[in-house]
């Protein structure tokens, strides 16, 4: 049976979510991050990202992680290829090309996004968004975002997914590196394609259930 390794308020809330679309049985093991918590080494510390039985999972202390028999995969959107490549039918590729699609898209979604998303969503996160710091950093990502944002928007001229006119694992992983942009909501305002696309991907009833089960976890730790 698949095993991930993560807590549903992280990046592993992506390969959660594709779980669910896939309706496969899953395990869960709760690992948090280390920076949630004061002392991450101490011995009754919750399972974290520092603790040495996830370091023998993933030595680059991130989640999330999986396991899938003998296989051991970190990196959110490389598991959810990887997913879509094994149980995924129509959510992957039919076609080496499309394969080829779906790795460029979700390679662009790490070179070009996820660390502008991100800065996004931890200067929200910290409450930093109205400071004049916080302003700026958000202010410098939206900038950054810019070229990529309105190749997407054109992309989803006229079409309801990003390829193949189905919603596949590319539409999944780019939902999920925006989702953290999503409190800046000008910059969805100012992409009405990107906009509709992106909630059309929430209603779905997999991300629905990932996010009820998120919601079930504690804020703070
Ligand atoms: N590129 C990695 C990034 C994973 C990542 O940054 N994970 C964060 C949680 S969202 C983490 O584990 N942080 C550990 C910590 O902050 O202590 C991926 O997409 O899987």
């Amino acid at each position: 049976m698949l095993t991930i390794y993560g807590v549903y308020r992280s990046r592993s809330a992506r390969v959660y979510w594709m779980a669910e679309e896939l309706g496969i049985e899953f395990r869960s093991v709760p690992v948090l991050q280390a920076n949630r918590l004061a002392n991450p080494l101490s011995p009754d510390a919750p399972v974290n990202t520092l603790s040495p039985e996830f370091l023998a999972i993933n030595p680059m202390a991130l989640i999330p992680a999986i396991k899938d028999g003998d296989l051991v995969l970190n990196e959110s959107l490389a598991i959810n290829l990887y997913l879509a490549r094994k149980y995924g039918g129509d959510l992957g590729g039919k076609t080496v090309e499309e394969d080829g699609l779906m790795a460029m898209w979700t390679i662009w979604a790490v070179s070009e996004l996820d660390g502008n998303t991100g800065k996004i969503v931890s200067t929200y996160d910290n409450g930093n968004e109205n400071t004049e710091a916080g302003r700026a950093v958000i202010d410098v990502a939206c900038r950054t975002m810019k070229r990529p944002l309105s190749v997407l928007e054109k992309q989803l001229d006229g079409k309801d997914w990003i390829l193949g006119g189905r919603f596949t694992v590319v539409d999944l992983n780019i939902a999920e590196v925006l989702r953290y942009a999503q409190s800046e909501t000008a910059l969805f305002d100012a992409h009405p394609n990107i906009d509709a696309w992106i909630r059309r991907c929430q209603s779905r009833p997999a991300y629905l259930e990932m996010q009820r089960k998120r919601s079930l976890e504690p804020v703070e730790v």
